[in-house]
């Protein structure tokens, strides 16, 4: 739910691709090879994981639109 948040408020539009956690696809497989969990985010070819680095990575990305995160790093190690 976070990224799909995250994808609805920079009004991104993306492929979503369910996952059945007890028999995990090829796809998930070669993507997240170590962690093997979801949500994973793929863009231009290369995946980004964990929902909070993959929400980071969409805020600097489409950084045209209202940020996420402060942009003050000592504010975004605070959380
Ligand atoms: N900290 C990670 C947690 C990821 C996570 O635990 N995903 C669960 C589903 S919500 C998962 O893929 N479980 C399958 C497994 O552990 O094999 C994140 O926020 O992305």
């Amino acid at each position: 739910m976070r990224l799909r948040i995250a994808l609805a408020e920079k009004g991104i539009e993306y492929e979503y691709k369910d996952e059945d956690l007890w028999n995990k696809s090829p796809l998930l497989l070669q993507i997240n090879p170590v962690h093997k969990k979801i949500p994973v985010l793929i863009h231009n070819g290369k995946p980004a994981y964990d929902s909070l680095i993959a929400v980071q990575y969409i805020d600097e990305v489409w950084n045209d639109k209202a940020p996420f995160l402060p942009f003050d790093s000592y504010l975004t190690a605070q959380g």
